[in-house]
This record gives structure tokens, C-alpha cells and sequence, in this order.
């Protein structure tokens, strides 16, 4: 039986509802009908309440999530946002872990000028969140290999190919509110979606090996850059299908999966075999169960073998062999470096990608940005672990840029900035504003970092790079399942501790202990890093040595790779 999503989408293919009648009763504070609630969601919208205020009652709010791919911000856009989330939102930007921005605490009464100043801005909310294809990620260094400019422009392209078109987005948001529904145009079935856009979400990312800054294999769709041996020339991509982390607490059915990498492809046959894919995704996925609904489970379901001959048999062409590729690291870069092109960009770590002005005297980030951007030209860029870039300064303005941000109280030396650990760190967002949240995160995070170095200090590891990060659920918003420590809500204050991911991102982690009180983190921690302390390889990481001594049944490096189909 189909769920009542799919009885929704297929009554409203335009995915209107009665958003323009809500939105222009000016005594309404928020949506009430679940359709208007659900295609909010492909309009990059969610309602949300401050869940901190919810004893006394609910305060109705927005997250609004912008399209940024490959997590490029133009600086008139980020002054342009920055000026919105001032006077409709928080106060906030946050840098998401999927390359995007989302404003926080938007009320209804400003929803309808943030999203059409976001529009007027050149950018889009239009299928951030949804049953479709989300922001596509790219690696967002500026040119530091000669692949990286048409990486990015790759993964331009085939985000303005995924975009649905059928739905009532530009009508409500772009041109107006209309009320009369008689003259809006009738519904169409989108010409790549069909009239029930796809069972459930849909992503998309491009790495560039050895750096897998995006975690490639936890989309989706993904594409991995090969150069030519001979020439160093971008000459096609390794294709990766069926990634995806969410899971469910006591849901044996729904697990993280690494993504399967089954065939080469050339830059040229990029757009169809994306766009085949996702209808791959629309066709075959479980439409009548929302937990079992991502393209991962057809591909757990039907195997690596029988996708590849079903994406040849509507491509029409056959895939090339999967060339070697490696992933062995990920991060971004911090402080001032050069570009290929002699110019320079600035890598900035945001705690957990909020962008804000701290009240009590530390960085006034949100303002140090508008106040470069708002003097020198330069472009942003998001990075899929939270953080950010300046890229494409002049040599004449990197001075000048630097004194801005002291000003404001924000570093730009890298050791200054943070600690390996945080630089490295992610949280996702859980309390006050997740409906989902089962545990706090963005707001734990740099206590439960601070207690993390504690005991990685007790042990002489203080200056050990360990790649941690915390949901407040196991969705896995902040990719937990792709750290060498993660933590998972599982209640208020209660956690799941996941160990042994490694760098490359291309082995998952495992549950090391189910039920860990957050004021027990330390005790939990302790057996597992001393012994690492004692134990360890030369060299070896933190992530390796739990996937190697925790658990020896399994073959650690075997596992590293994932098998070509
Ligand atoms: Fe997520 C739902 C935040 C990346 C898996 N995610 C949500 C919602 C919208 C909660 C909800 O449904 O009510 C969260 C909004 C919280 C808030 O207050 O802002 C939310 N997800 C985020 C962000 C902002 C987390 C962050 O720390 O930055 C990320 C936005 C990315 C973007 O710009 O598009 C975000 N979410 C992810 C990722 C990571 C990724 O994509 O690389 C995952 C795991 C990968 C995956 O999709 O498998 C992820 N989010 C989920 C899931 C579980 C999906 C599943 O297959 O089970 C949900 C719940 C759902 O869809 O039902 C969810
Ligand atoms: Fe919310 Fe869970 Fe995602 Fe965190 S991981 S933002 S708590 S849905």
C-alpha cells in the first residue's frame, strides 16, 4: 500500500496545497494541512517548533535550506542571506553538511520575502529537501589540482539537470502569491520525476581522489574524477551507486550503506547516466514503505550487477571498467594558500557550521564575513564538513582581509583557529530547532570535543587528529557513521558511541557501546585509548586501530575498498 506521501504527491503533482492561501492570511503563524506540510519540504521549507519553549507552548518557526552546488556562494549572495537571516531569522547561518545554508527561527510573517530575496539573490530553496534530488556536493578547494575547476562545473551541470520543473515553486515563491487556483497553470507530470517525484530523497556528490572531502560513498549517486595517467586531464568519472547513512534505532531493516562503485563513465555521458539513475530511484524504489524507500535498499535488494545492466539498458551504452582510484583522506584546508592561479583562499573552521556573532565576547563570525565580503571581492565556498572558504583574494587584499577578521575576534592561522579534533568535527543541528532530535549535538559539541581531548591528553595523544562527530539521532545528518568516533542520540543525554570509520571514508564504523550517559563519555572512552596509546602501528589512526583490534574478524584493509562490480 502506498504511504500517504505518495497519496499526497500523486493528488498534487505541482506540490501547491493551500501554501498561497496560508501564506497570505496574515493571522495564520503556520501550516496546519500535512500536504501543505510535506510540499513545503521539496520548497526547501520546514516547519519547526523551538522545541526549548515547547512547556509552555509552541512557537512556530521555519528552517529555510538554500542549493549550493558544489558550495558555491557568490558574495552578493552571502550578503544578501546574511542581511535575511538579520532581519527574518536567527541571526544565524548555518553551513550544512551537505554544502548548504540554512537560515534558522524564520517566523511566517518573514517567510515568503526570505525566500524571494534568496531568489532575487540568483539562488534557489527550490528541491533543498524533498523526495528528489538534493544539492549536489563537490570538493569546494579552489584549484588545487588541475581537475578541481571541472569537477565543479561537472557538478553544476548536473544539478541544473536533476532539477524538477512541474512543481508550483516560482508561482508561489518567485512570482507572487496567487490565490486564485483557477488561473494557476494545470499540473503537469515533471518531464524527469513523472507525477510522483521519487520515493524518497536522492543525493549526489563528486570527489576528486585521494581527497574524498565530500564522503563519496555515502550518496546516493556518486562521481569519482579520473585523470588520464598520460595527461593529468580530467578523462571520466568511476560511478558510485546506492550510499546512504539513516537508520532507525531497533530497526534491523534500515542501515548505513557505502555506496557500490560499478562502472567508468566519460564527462560527456555525465547528465544522462545521472539522470538515469535517479530514474532508477523513481521506478524501483519502495514506495510503499518510507524506511525502506532509499535507492540503497534497491541496490541491496537486486545487487551492483543487475543496477549496472539496468542503467545500460536505458542508457543504451555500456559502462567502461572501474579505473583504479583511492581514497585515503578528507578535510578541508585551513589559513591562507595559493590557488593555481596565483591567487589566494582563506580555509575558516565554523563549530558545528554555525556562522554567528558570539554575545559573550567571542568571534562575531556572521559579521566579520559581511564586513570582508561587504570590501573585498571574493567568492564563498561551504565544505561538506561544516566549514568555509574565501577563494579567489588578490594578493593586495589577503592583508587587508586578515585585519578584518581579527577584529571580529576570528583567527586565521589553523592551530589558532582549533584543534585538529574540531577542525575536523561535525555536528548536526538536534535541539532546540530538529523535531526529530532524541539528544542535543551542535549545542554538546565542543563539550563533548573538550572531553574527547581530555582523555586522548591522559594518554599522551594530545595532539591526535581523531575524526568525531555527534547526531542527536540516528538519521545521521552529521555522517556519524563515517567517523573514527561517533555518537548517536538515543535519548536526552544518552548515546550510541560508533567507532572505527577511517579517514578514507570508505569503511563504516560499528557500535562499541549502546547506552553512554554523556557525563560517562570519558569512562567509556578510556579502555578503548589507552589501549590505542600502547597498542597502535606506527602511524596508524585512531579509526584503523578499533576496525583492526575491535574487531579482528574483520579484515580491515580488505574492507577499506569496495568491490567493483
Ligand atoms: Fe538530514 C532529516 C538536517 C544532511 C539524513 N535532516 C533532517 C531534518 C530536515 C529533520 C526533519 O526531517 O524534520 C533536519 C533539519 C534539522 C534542523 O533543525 O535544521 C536535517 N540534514 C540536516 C543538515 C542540516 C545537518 C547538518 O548538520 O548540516 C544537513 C542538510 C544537508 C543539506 O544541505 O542538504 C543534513 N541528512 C543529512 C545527511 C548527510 C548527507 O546527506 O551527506 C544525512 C545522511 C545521509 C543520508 O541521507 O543517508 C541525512 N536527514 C537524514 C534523514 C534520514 C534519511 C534516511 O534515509 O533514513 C532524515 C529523516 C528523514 O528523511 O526522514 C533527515
Ligand atoms: Fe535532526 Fe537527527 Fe538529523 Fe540531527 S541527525 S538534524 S537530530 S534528524
Amino acid at each position: 500500500m502506498a504511504v500517504s506521501n505518495e497519496i499526497l504527491k500523486a493528488a498534487d503533482p505541482a506540490l501547491r496545497g493551500s501554501i498561497p492561501e496560508v501564506l497570505a492570511d496574515a493571522g495564520a503563524n503556520r501550516f496546519e494541512e500535512e500536504a501543505d506540510l510535506q510540499f513545503l519540504k521539496f520548497h526547501g521549507i520546514y516547519q519547526q517548533d523551538d522545541r526549548d519553549l515547547r512547556r509552555t507552548a509552541k512557537h512556530w518557526q521555519f528552517m529555510v535550506r538554500t542549493r549550493q552546488p558544489g558550495g558555491r556562494v557568490p558574495r552578493e549572495q552571502f550578503l544578501a542571506y546574511a542581511r535575511l537571516a538579520r532581519r527574518w531569522g536567527n541571526e544565524t547561518l548555518r553551513v550544512t553538511s551537505r554544502q548548504g545554508f540554512q537560515f534558522h527561527g524564520v517566523l511566517k510573517a518573514g517567510l515568503a520575502t526570505t525566500i524571494r530575496e534568496i531568489n532575487a539573490a540568483l539562488a534557489t530553496t527550490l528541491a533543498a529537501c524533498g523526495d528528489v534530488a538534493r544539492n549536489v556536493m563537490a570538493p569546494p578547494t579552489p584549484a588545487t589540482t588541475s581537475l578541481a575547476s571541472e569537477v565543479q562545473a561537472d557538478a553544476a551541470l548536473l544539478s541544473d539537470a536533476l532539477l524538477p520543473l512541474g512543481t508550483s515553486y516560482h508561482d508561489i515563491w518567485v512570482e507572487g502569491v496567487k490565490l486564485d487556483l483557477a488561473d494557476a497553470p494545470p499540473a503537469k507530470p515533471d518531464p524527469l520525476y513523472g507525477a510522483t517525484y521519487l520515493p524518497r530523497k536522492f543525493k549526489t556528490a563528486f570527489a576528486i581522489p585521494p581527497n574524498n572531502d565530500t564522503d563519496l560513498l555515502s550518496n546516493c549517486l556518486g562521481f569519482i574524477a579520473i585523470a588520464d595517467p598520460a595527461t593529468g586531464e580530467l578523462a571520466g568519472y568511476n560511478l558510485a551507486v546506492g550510499g546512504g547513512l539513516g537508520r532507525a534505532h531497533g530497526n534491523q531493516q534500515t542501515f548505513p550503506r557505502l555506496a557500490d562503485v560499478i562502472g567508468f563513465l566519460s564527462r560527456g555521458q555525465l547528465v544522462e547516466v545521472g539522470r538515469a539513475v535517479l530514474q532508477i530511484h523513481r521506478d524501483w524504489g519502495d514506495r510503499t514503505n518510507r524506511k525502506h524507500a532509499r535507492l540503497k535498499y534497491v541496490l541491496e535488494d537486486h545487487g551492483p550487477a543487475w543496477f549496472r545492466a539496468e542503467l545500460e539498458r536505458r542508457v543504451g551504452f555500456t559502462l567502461g571498467e572501474v579505473r583504479p582510484w583511492e581514497f585515503d583522506r578528507q578535510g578541508d584546508a585551513f589559513g591562507w594558500h595559493r590557488q593555481q592561479d596565483g591567487r589566494w583562499f582563506l580555509g575558516l573552521h565554523v563549530t558545528a557550521g554555525r556562522v554567528r556573532d558570539d554575545a559573550d565576547g567571542g568571534p562575531r563570525f556572521l559579521a566579520a564575513l559581511e564586513a570582508v565580503l561587504g570590501a573585498h571581492p571574493a567568492e564563498m565556498r561551504l565544505t561538506a564538513s561544516q566549514n568555509l572558504l574565501l577563494a579567489d583574494v588578490a594578493d593586495a587584499d589577503v592583508e587587508s582581509i586578515t585585519t578584518i577578521l581579527a577584529a571580529h575576534g576570528v583567527a586565521v592561522d589553523p592551530a589558532a583557529q582549533a584543534s585538529g579534533v574540531r577542525r575536523l568535527s561535525m555536528a548536526c543541528p538536534a535541539l532546540p530547532t530538529c523535531g526529530l532530535a532524541l539528544a542535543e549535538s551542535e549545542r554538546w559539541l565542543p563539550q563533548a570535543l573538550g572531553v574527547i581531548e581530555g582523555v586522548l591528553g591522559e594518554y599522551g595523544l594530545g595532539g591526535e587528529d581523531v575524526v568525531v562527530r555527534i547526531t542527536g539521532c540516528p538519521n545521521g545528518c552529521a555522517r556519524p557513521y563515517l567517523a573514527e568516533i561517533g555518537l548517536v542520540g538515543k535519548a536526552p543525554n544518552r548515546y550510541q558511541l560508533w567507532l572505527g570509520a577511517n579517514f578514507g571514508g570508505t569503511r563504516l564504523n560499528r557500535v562499541w557501546l549502546d547506552n553512554v550517559r554523556g557525563e560517562d563519555l570519558p569512562a567509556a572512552l578510556r579502555p578503548v585509548v589507552q589501549r590505542f596509546a600502547f597498542e597502535r602501528r606506527p602511524a596508524e589512526r585512531f579509526g584503523d586501530w578499533c576496525a583492526r583490534v575491535l574487531w579482528p574478524e574483520q579484515d580491515a584493509t580488505a574492507a577499506a575498498l569496495p568491490a567493483a562490480a
